[in-house]
């Protein structure tokens, strides 16, 4: 694209220094968990790079996701922009609206064609898809139109990763996610409901400077999704030892010990939460007490309960007479150590580790 600008005129023009920008990168690198050895590479892969353009198009959710990523710290949205994208269509943060709106994204996709970045927040209902419309257009209609000219597509939040909340039983509209209706184009699925900010920002940024990052099963980038919250959760000590909390209230609360038995999910949930944390690295829910909701896995709104410990017995649990394992409570070190045993094995096999396996390892 030899008539385009490189971000490298472009920062001239906008008198941003190379120290700055080479700082920027540091911090991509940092986000993105890569070596520091990489700074070079991905700030030469920025300056020699036309500022991509992106279209966000946002479907059936609550808008959570844009409110947090209007809140990433480094690199906030506003460098982003800033630096590295054309955010060229966000019918809630742009402030046009109607054809307006809806000419400026057909006018990014004439212009782009085959090279932009599409973003998806929110599910597809597709029972009847008039249930959700822009500017008329159905969001089924928006998404196939959209993504026929993109090089690839972002689905941030759990509801375009996997369904989310609007694919929660009995899912009235016939919600669906992203990777169910576009089947010809690479999708990276960046779920939470809503995602860390800075993991949507880090992942918006390996995939403009080096490319789409490795994914897992779920179709998740492992640099962000690579471990359970509860193998970096700085309360896993206290589930080792079998200390846990029975309630919200109690001495056990009150010492900070494991939420595993108050419904927790961080022992099948991966998600950078433990270790990237919010609000500028402040805390997560566990942190504040509460246990994590397991927002990152599909169908994680009808897991059984919020508040329900993973390994409560089910009917085959009882039968079984393995009640007293409740992972860990009674078993103490031992079921933590087999538990975790369990996981590395499955970890070096690639497979999913669950609630049972968890149990049956306690
Ligand atoms: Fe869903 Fe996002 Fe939860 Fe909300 O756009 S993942 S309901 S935070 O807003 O899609």
């Amino acid at each position: 694209m030899p008539n385009k600008p490189m971000l490298k005129d472009l920062m001239k023009t906008h008198g941003v220094s190379r120290r700055a920008f080479m700082k920027y990168c540091a911090s991509l690198a940092s986000v993105m968990a890569l070596s520091p050895a990489m700074v070079p590479r991905i700030a030469e892969a920025l300056e020699n790079a036309p500022r991509t353009s992106v279209i966000w198009l946002s479907f059936q959710e609550c808008t959570g996701c844009t409110e947090a990523i209007t809140r990433s710290h480094a690199p906030t949205i506003e460098d982003m922009i800033f630096n590295a994208i054309s955010l060229d269509y966000h019918h809630t943060l742009q402030a046009a609206s109607g054809h307006a709106a809806e000419e400026a994204r057909e006018h990014a996709m004439k212009e782009h064609w085959g090279e932009y970045l599409v973003v998806v927040d929110g599910s597809i209902p597709i029972k009847d898809p008039g249930y959700s419309t822009i500017a008329g257009i159905s969001n089924l209609d928006m998404l196939k139109d959209t993504a026929a000219g993109a090089a690839a597509i972002v689905s941030v939040g759990t509801c375009a990763a996997y369904g989310g909340v609007g694919h929660a039983d009995p899912n009235p509209t016939g919600a669906v996610a992203v990777s169910e209706i576009i089947k010809d184009k690479p999708i990276i699925n960046v779920p939470g409901c809503p995602p860390i900010p800075v993991v949507m920002t880090g992942v918006l940024a390996h995939f403009l400077s080096l490319g789409i990052p490795e994914l897992d099963e779920l179709g998740r980038p492992k640099a962000f999704f690579g471990n359970a919250i509860h193998d970096r959760c700085y309360r896993r000590p206290f589930y080792d030892k079998g200390l846990f909390a029975n309630g919200f209230d109690d001495e056990g609360a009150k010492e900070g010990w494991c939420l595993y038995k108050l419904g927790c999910k961080g022992p099948t949930t991966k998600a950078a939460c433990a270790t990237v944390k919010w609000n500028n690295g402040v805390s997560f829910p566990i942190e504040a007490g509460h246990p994590c909701l397991g927002c990152t896995e599909p169908d994680f709104w009808d897991n059984g309960g919020f508040y329900k410990p993973l390994s409560v017995p089910s009917g085959d649990y009882r039968r079984l007479g393995l009640a007293a394992v409740a992972g860990g409570a009674a078993a103490g070190v031992a079921g933590g150590l087999l538990a975790k045993a369990t996981k590395a094995k499955a970890a070096k096999a690639h497979e999913t580790v669950d609630a049972h396996d968890l149990e049956k390892s306690s």
